[in-house]
């Protein structure tokens, strides 16, 4: 019996149409409340991925959700690269190995702290190329700015479907981005901008997956994309779906920030992000993803200028893989909490009462018997205040779950969860007998350099990429 229900517990069911109505994602008709952690494939080693992968599911993770990164796979136009820590595939298939689902996010613009935000280097050289636009003046260079876009896009859709990892062919992978929060830049468009954006929607629906395409930070995302929330605060900051019958999906919900050198590490507390995940599910939220839940490592020239190497390191997985406590148990157990009323939160109907100035319960009610609350105190001190009756005291700035509105499972506030330190220990020394490389650079001649101009060059149109630095005489 044990058994039984143990392998029920563990066995996520995969395949299926995805669709999806006002409340949440259907996966196979049924709703869904879906947390999600962001790892990046190239940030790790294929070594990595297997355990990183399983202990994201152990701290209750249904989804990862991934980058796909585009000047790594076609550094060179029409030469791509698919090995490797680049094996998409493969990332995608071991997810599915155990069970969960991913979130593929095209861009092909994407940022995320990667140099050029993704876009390879040669696109920079096609003549009057207008990234991100829908340029009137430039329509024929911009028709091919879009057909790159374009190109890429179908690529990694079609690598896709003849590997069978969309849901609708029974594969892990339930939703889909194009384009990353364009609504930053889009005013620098001006007119061109809404456009570009109607295109990258219709380009993505025209591409059939079988399941449905978010728009991140993009408040007008045309039907049928899903407008979806970045942010820390999502459960206070949202405006919600801009349609009815679009739910509410939080695709970054930063764990901390990427850190730039010389600059000190973002903490986030495990409390605080409890707390904004819990109130983003009492206010009808059913999709969080951790951005990151592993930061790892950019490798090589990867990152984006000022980014240190490590990548998130704060997330519940560090760096290296390791669990990063309290974090990562403070969430296990939220997210215990609310999947263990998962039904109700998605069959019942919300209801928001007033329990005091600054304390809020968010009611999902079904029956007499079938209810969940979530109680929230934003005041910074202790309350006691009554839910049906019954006296429950809420700690400072903190959200109570109550799975049958009866006993409070969890409280975002109180951590149960043991913090632990990081200690490193020297592999190797670098003492005076080992060995120490030095590299000299010559320092050129101007009399012996071949490149002239008598105008100014810029650095990524001259050195293509093959270094970050440009020795430049200008007289
Ligand atoms: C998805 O829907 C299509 C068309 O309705 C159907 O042929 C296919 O079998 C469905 N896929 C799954 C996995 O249910
Ligand atoms: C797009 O791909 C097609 C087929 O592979 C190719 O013929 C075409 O030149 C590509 N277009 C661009 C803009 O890369
Ligand atoms: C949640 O959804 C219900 C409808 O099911 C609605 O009445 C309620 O106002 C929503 N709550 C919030 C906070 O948006
Ligand atoms: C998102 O995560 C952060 C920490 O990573 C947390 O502070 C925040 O409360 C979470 N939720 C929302 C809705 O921002």
């Amino acid at each position: 019996m044990l058994l039984l229900l143990l392998t029920a517990a563990f066995t996520t069911a995969h395949g299926g149409n995805v669709t999806y109505d006002g409340r949440s994602l259907i996966i196979d008709g049924q709703h869904k409340i879906l947390f999600s952690g962001s790892i990046h494939y190239p940030r790790s080693t294929p070594e990595m991925w297997p355990s990183l992968i399983a202990t994201a599911k152990k701290g209750g993770i249904d989804v990862i959700q991934t980058y796909v990164f585009w000047n790594l796979h076609e550094p060179q136009q029409g030469q791509y690269d698919f090995s490797g820590r680049r094996d998409i595939v493969k990332f995608i298939e071991e997810i599915q190995a155990q069970g969960l689902y991913v979130t593929l996010r095209i861009g092909p613009f994407i940022e995320s702290e990667w140099t050029y935000g993704g876009l390879p280097l040669w696109l920079h050289d096609i003549p009057g190329i207008v990234f991100r636009s829908d340029n009137e003046p430039f329509k024929v260079f911009t028709i091919l700015s879009l057909s790159y876009y374009n190109n890429f896009t179908t690529k990694i859709v079609n690598m896709m479907k003849s590997a069978n990892l969309y849901a609708s062919q029974g594969g892990p992978i339930i939703l889909s981005q194009i384009e990353n929060e364009y609504s930053m830049i889009e005013g620098a468009f001006h007119e061109r901008g809404p456009p570009y954006v109607r295109w990258a929607a219709q380009m993505a629906v025209g591409l059939q997956t079988g399941v449905p395409w978010a728009m991140c930070k993009q408040d007008d995302a045309p039907d049928p994309l899903i407008n979806t929330c970045n942010g820390m605060e999502c459960g206070k900051t949202f405006k919600g779906p801009n349609s009815p019958n679009k739910p509410s999906l939080w695709t970054e919900n930063w764990t901390s920030f990427y850190q730039a050198f010389g600059e000190e590490p973002y903490l986030r507390s495990a409390e605080d992000i409890a707390y904004n995940v819990a109130l983003f599910i009492a206010k009808n939220g059913s999709y969080v993803n951790y951005y990151m839940y592993h930061g790892g490592t950019n490798f090589e020239r990867t990152g984006s200028a000022f980014v240190i190497t490590a990548y998130y390191d704060q997330a519940p997985l560090d760096e290296y893989g390791l669990i990063r406590q309290p974090k990562w148990g403070h969430l296990k157990k939220l997210h215990a909490a609310i999947k263990s009323c998962s039904n109700t939160l998605l069959s019942a109907t919300q209801t928001t009462l007033n329990l005091g100035t600054k304390q809020e319960a968010y009611v999902f009610r079904k029956s007499s018997t079938e209810c969940a609350a979530f109680l929230e105190n934003t005041d910074n001190k202790a309350v006691t205040i009554r839910f049906q009756n019954i006296p429950y005291s809420l700690p400072p700035k903190s959200i109570s779950i109550l799975p049958n509105c009866k006993k409070v499972a969890f409280n975002t506030a109180k951590v149960r969860t043991k913090y632990s330190t990081r200690t490193m220990k020297y592999g190797l020394q670098f003492g005076s007998n080992e060995q120490w490389e030095v590299y000299q650079e010559a320092i050129p001649k101007f009399d012996e350099t071949s490149l002239r101009a008598n105008k100014l060059l810029d650095q990524i149109g001259t050195a293509k990429d093959t270094s970050d630095y440009l020795w430049y005489t200008f007289r």
